[in-house]
């Protein structure tokens, strides 16, 4: 076998800290090691020793050694983590001895990579790694872990079973047609396409849920000025974030907050009130709230119900069209100028001006509110949770939040609605083996199975060193 070079990295940040780790791995790790700390010669894997880094006749610093031999290590090679004091120069002289000795510095991602490319863990637990490392919610680690300890693996491993094993009987009776038939199969090949299509649609589902569950709603609150965007946002955060005045412009910049509302978490933003002006901050403040309503997830379109509808409001509309959207009738408590039923009308009719309506997101819910007496909000955060989260998902579920994954998946999903397309137009049966395959290569990506060189170096290089 040819040799695994020795790698060397910082495990923990390099920053002033109680202690540092230094981890090597490689065939290599304890000969280069013991040219520094020679008691690793006699010791036991899975050990861990008291002594000195010694740089020649200098001591650089008191350390604890532990040693963890191969394959029972985290890269399945020898492992050594040298625990330091976390002074960022100690740290640095011994990495430095290291590499003086033979080792290399590890590239991001390399201990992961090591780990991987030794089969001791498969792509997609790999990458739970990073996410673990990163994440920033309960929810998110939960996921993660989870995808660590193979659960999305099996799933993903149990669809390309069941899809390997039609190709394998299909392929094998079109080369021995005298002993295996293919008459009636096509019945059985259906229900099977259609278990499949449903098992994958039920993942992508739950990883729609899970982006949102794990990253939150990237919501925008725009308006005109003065409609009570900004009051809004208080009332959510619970706290006098926002200046709010009744003069109307108040809201320049735009201003972020998270915010858990009915246990899903809203990444809320507030806009400068979207009107033709001449004020040239005024005028920059409109044009960001625009770009980020842009690319929100939804977009929530607050209104003075004590005011009649202008020019302003159509500039709006469009901005809402065919996207996520809540439209808030707000100040609920002044005398109405505009209800439901004119809102209903003022979209619709925007709908015949701009015939590129996205008919796969639902017309607008449309609210009252009132941020002055703080009514309308139950029915807001319902709203919300009907329009992100799936009727029969739960939080304990299999959520493939991964991107790549979710990628990976919808293409084999559309695979697979390809099988199911030839079926049922008839086809030859070695007509759709090739769409099975396919969606079996594309779950492969997932886990590993299938995939280049240059996609697994572009995947670890996105972690960390020392990872
Ligand atoms: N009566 C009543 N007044 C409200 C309500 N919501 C907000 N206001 C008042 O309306 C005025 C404007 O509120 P803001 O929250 O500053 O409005 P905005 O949309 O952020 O305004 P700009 O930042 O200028 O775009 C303030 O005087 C609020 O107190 C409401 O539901 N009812
Ligand atoms: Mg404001």
């Amino acid at each position: 076998m040819m040799k695994r070079e020795t790698i060397v990295a910082p495990a923990t940040a390099l920053s002033e800290s109680g202690i540092g780790i230094i981890r090597l791995s490689g065939d290599d790790a304890v000969p280069i090691t013991g040219k520094c700390f020679s008691k690793i010669k006699d010791m036991k894997t899975h050990t861990i020793r008291y002594g000195f880094i010694m740089d020649g006749e200098e001591a650089i610093d008191e350390v604890m050694v532990s040693l963890m031999k191969s394959p029972n290590s985290y890269t399945r090679e020898d492992v050594v983590e040298i625990n330091c004091h976390g002074s960022i120069m100690i740290m640095n002289r011994i990495m430095n001895l290291m590499i003086k000795n033979g080792a290399r510095l590890a590239e991001p991602g390399e201990f992961t990579k090591k780990a991987f490319l030794n089969g001791r863990i498969d792509l997609a637990e790999a990458e739970a790694v990073m996410d673990i490392i990163r994440s920033k919610s309960e929810f998110a680690l939960r996921t993660s872990l989870n995808q660590l300890t193979g659960k999305v693996s099996d799933v993903i491993r149990l669809l390309r079973e069941d899809i390997i094993y039609q190709v394998a009987y299909i392929e094998s009776a079109l080369d021995d047609p005298e002993h295996r038939s293919l008459e009636g199969y096509q019945d059985i090949l259906q229900e099977k396409v259609t278990d499949i299509l449903r098992r994958m649609n039920l993942l992508i589902k739950t990883s729609e849920n899970g982006k949102i569950l794990k990253e939150g709603i990237y919501t925008v609150i725009v308006g005109k000025p003065n409609v009570g965007k900004s009051s809004l946002l208080n009332l959510l955060v619970g706290d006098d974030r926002a200046i709010v005045t009744d003069i109307a412009g108040t809201t320049r910049d735009i201003l972020e907050e998270s915010v858990k509302v009915n246990g899903v978490m809203l990444n809320i933003i507030d806009t400068a009130g979207i009107r033709a002006t001449e004020d040239t901050i005024e005028k920059i403040g409109v044009e960001k709230a625009m770009k980020y309503a842009l690319q929100a997830d939804l977009i929530v379109y607050v209104i003075d119900s004590s005011v009649e509808l202008d020019e302003n409001d159509r500039k709006i509309r469009e901005l809402i069209n065919g996207r996520k959207a809540i439209v808030l009738l707000n100040k609920a408590d002044l005398d109405t100028k505009v209800d439901e039923d004119d809102i209903q009308m003022f979209l619709e009719s925007g709908d015949k001006n701009y015939p590129h309506v996205d008919n796969s997101v639902d017309r607008p819910a449309i609210i009252r509110t009132s941020a002055k007496e703080n009514s309308g909000f139950d029915q807001f955060s319902q709203t919300i949770w009907d329009m992100f989260i799936d009727d029969g998902i739960n939080r304990e579920d299999i959520f493939i939040t991964n991107l790549r994954h979710q990628e990976a998946l919808r293409n084999a999903y559309d695979s697979m609605l390809l099988v199911n397309q030839s079926l049922e137009a008839k086809m030859p049966e070695d007509f759709y083996t090739i769409d099975m395959m396919s969606a079996y290569e594309y779950l492969g990506m997932i886990t590993g199975d299938q995939i280049g060189e240059d996609l697994i170096n572009e995947i670890f290089s996105k972690f960390c060193t020392g990872k």
